[in-house]
């Protein structure tokens, strides 16, 4: 168990917060019937949420009858990656600010989750994660590409560390792929140069991935002719002055869907927003300007931005409806790493009441947001709050697909969460490691590494040999540094820390001067 000793009290609470406890009774989809049934009731339900409660009963009469409804073998695969995205980026997530209406009904009709973390502060190691299942320590790949190089005053340099995703690592797309699947790659990619692209990582397509962090420009044709950060291969294959690279994203992405809807596809729609620079649909932009910011959040272009990623989920579910896919189509939206707060004016995001955000060791750079939708077994509105991250997709979603275990030719970190997902309140893990030997925004973040167990969290910063311990059941903002009262505890967390490096061979950062490790 991920907390060893949470009481018979905590362990009802935390069941009720992952069954969903709120919903009324007829609604929650224990309640299952026949795929027919089920299609023609979702489709109702888009007409009028009052006919849905007056056909509640109808459907409970159903359920009693034993009838139920079991996820599809193969259910089509959609996962939304957003880059940058923080946790409270959104109505669902709480934000006063931000408009996210299709997320809002995305979290209703599944599963969110509120302890989501992403394997690393930032974009290329959570990315790894995702696609192999692994630890960013594991890979040596732990920062984004190509990184910064260590300051000049630093006590460190960096370790030799992996800049792109080995073509030997099994990636989800090609365990999907053995599988049956259709796979495609739209959007920001940022695991290595051409060699490394999506369409030899088990991708049947790949659009508009490459090696950059960000676009030149969100507005085609996307940065200039010889602009090394100009979107690979997009403009190219259409498009004309005024697209927006969110909703050409998004086309891509349904034409996808649709040209494979016989058959089961994986789609990773990797969005390059919400990632500076940040620039959005000029309409929109003055439609948040005249809205009041709310708990720091008030960047009326990031505002924008976001709204376009949900116009863009809005669009995605609307094709699988329109195409008869939403019932055996499990939609997977999150993020790589917190929201980013050390940029803009004002500031482009906050994720309050989080502690910082992108690229800091604190819950803002490293909790997400994740709604994860499973047709016949998330139920509708439930919210799970056991921890959960990055490398756990992998082993996910292929049992969600039904493939055996030894899916990867080597062995995984992740932990599937299916088992939450069905209602469960935990999962069989202790747990939870981040690793990063690397220097970020100017120096501002120097290394550290980070082990969660249970509600506790132990920060250990290289650079000045400090450790910091938290419990985020009291202390979610990690205001009241604990290192000092609860020395046992901190030697503890210490201690399975060191023992994780060790197991995964991390790279540590190197003394300057030396050619040894720091500890
Ligand atoms: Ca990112």
């Amino acid at each position: 168990m991920f907390a060893p000793k949470l009481s018979q009290a905590e362990l009802a609470r935390s069941a009720v917060a992952c069954a969903g406890a709120e919903m009324p009774k007829e609604l929650r989809p224990r309640v299952k019937t026949r795929y027919r049934m089920r299609a023609w009731l979702w489709t109702t339900r888009r007409t009028t949420e009052l006919l849905v409660t007056w056909l509640a009963p109808l459907v409970w009469v159903f359920s009693a009858s034993g009838a139920e409804v079991r996820p599809a073998t193969k259910p089509n695969l959609v996962f939304i990656l957003i880059d940058d995205m923080g946790w409270a980026d959104g109505g669902c997530f709480g934000s006063k600010y931000y408009r996210t209406p299709n997320l809002d009904t995305l979290a209703a009709a599944g599963m969110r989750f509120t302890q989501a973390y992403a394997a690393c502060a930032v974009c290329s190691p959570t990315r790894a994660a995702i696609m192999t299942g692994k630890y960013p320590a594991r890979l040596h790949l732990t920062d984004w590409i190509p990184g910064e190089e260590a300051p000049k005053n630093s006590r460190f340099r960096l370790p030799g560390w992996q800049q792109h995703l080995p073509l030997e690592e099994t990636t989800l797309a090609e365990a999907l792929k053995q599988r049956g699947y259709a796979t495609a790659y739209i959007g920001k990619w940022h695991l290595g140069g051409p060699k490394f692209y999506p369409q030899h990582q088990g991708f049947d397509i790949n659009i508009a991935g490459g090696d950059i962090g960000h676009p030149a420009s969100y507005f085609w044709p996307y940065g200039e002719k010889g602009d090394s950060h100009r979107v690979p291969g997009l403009a190219e294959q259409g498009g004309g002055k005024g697209e927006y690279l969110t909703d050409r994203l998004t086309e891509e992405a349904l034409k996808f869907i649709s040209a494979n809807r016989n058959r089961p596809f994986y789609l990773q729609l990797a969005h390059y927003a919400v990632h500076a620079p940040l620039m959005g649909k000029e309409e929109e932009v003055e439609e948040f300007r005249q809205i009041p910011g709310a708990n720091g959040q008030s960047n009326a272009v990031y505002a924008a931005m976001l709204k376009s990623v949900d116009e863009s989920v809005a669009r995605v579910l609307k094709q699988l409806e329109e195409l008869g896919l939403a019932d055996h189509t499990v939609v997977v939206f999150t993020s790589d790493n917190g929201g980013a707060v050390h940029f803009g004016q004002p500031p482009a995001t906050s994720n309050a009441p989080l502690r910082l955000g992108k690229g800091y060791a604190y819950e803002g750079g490293l909790r997400v947001p994740l709604i994860v939708k499973v047709p016949g077994m998330t139920r509708s509105g439930a919210t799970c709050d056991w921890p959960v991250s990055s490398q756990d997709f992998f082993p996910t979603l292929l049992e969600l697909a039904g493939a055996e275990k030894s899916a990867s030719s080597t062995a995984v970190d992740g932990v599937s969460f299916v088992p939450l997902l069905r209602g469960q309140a935990m999962l069989p893990r202790q747990e939870l490691f981040w690793h990063y030997p690397h220097y970020w925004n100017g120096g501002k973040v120097s290394p550290y590494s980070i082990t969660r167990v249970g509600d506790w969290k132990l920060i250990r910063f290289y650079e000045s040999g400090r450790e910091e311990l938290y419990n985020l059941r009291d202390d979610l903002s990690e205001r009241n540094d604990l290192a000092g009262s609860q020395p046992e505890k901190r030697r503890e967390l210490a201690g399975r820390l060191d023992a994780w490096l060790k197991e995964v061979g991390a790279q540590m950062p190197i003394e300057k001067g030396t050619a040894s490790l720091p500890r």
